[in-house]
């Protein structure tokens, strides 16, 4: 079996992001993971060296999963690229914009599709942002092409502070459930932290 980081790695590694925060280390927004180890780690045991991985602004634990160095990636965050980090060698692309980088992984599976390839997608996303047009759109563009490419939907109930349901008046998600091919849905509880920094007011 591959071997990846370990649950308390990665809580480690998010527990020393959020100290150098703390200390106004980090003169740019951060995005902290917790709850969703077993969930990601689970979702890793499937990504492959070749695989992209497409993520939002909190991208830390998939930058660790696809074997981007702790150093490498804790430089990066404390020079403020936390909610960008984008890592062409470990194929990894990642945007602070809301769905920006749904469809740029869409694009990428189609190439990869084109060109009779083996190699697959993973994009993840929130649950607000997996409520949007953009989302419908590119989940049913890739799944009624067949493209090699599967959208992660991680569920905290929240986009920012906001109650995704309570917003859509939804009682679920349009793709909660069990994995279906294309998706994998879970949920856990993020409330560790905020939904961004880690929980102090810093001034700079
Ligand atoms: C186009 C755009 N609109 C608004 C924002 C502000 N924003 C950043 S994260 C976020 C919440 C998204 O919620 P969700 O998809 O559930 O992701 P979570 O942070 O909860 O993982 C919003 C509205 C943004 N970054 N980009
Ligand atoms: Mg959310």
């Amino acid at each position: 079996m591959k071997s990846l980081l370990t649950k308390a790695e990665l809580i480690a590694f998010e527990t020393e992001i959020a100290g150098c925060f703390n200390k106004a280390l980090i003169k740019a927004p951060i995005h902290l993971y917790n709850g969703n180890e077993d969930e990601i780690l689970k979702v890793f045991r499937d990504v492959n060296e070749e695989d992209w991985v497409l993520c939002s602004w909190r991208s830390h634990y998939q930058c660790l999963l696809k074997g981007v160095p702790k150093e490498r990636l804790k430089s990066d965050i404390l020079a403020g690229r936390s909610i960008s980090l984008c890592y062409r060698d470990y194929r990894i692309v990642s945007s602070g914009i809301v769905t920006g980088v749904l469809p740029i992984a869409v694009g990428i599976a189609l190439d990869i599709k084109r060109r009779g390839g083996t190699n697959r997608v993973f994009c993840f996303m929130g649950d607000m942002t997996s409520e949007s047009g953009v989302a419908h759109e590119c989940v049913k563009y890739s799944v009624n092409n067949k493209l090699p490419i599967r959208f992660i939907v991680e569920d905290n109930g929240k986009s920012v502070c906001t109650n995704t349901r309570e917003a859509w008046g939804l009682g679920k998600l349009t793709y909660e459930g069990p994995p279906d091919g294309y998706i994998t849905y879970y949920r856990y509880d993020g409330s560790k932290y905020p939904h961004a920094g880690s929980g102090v007011r810093i001034q700079f």
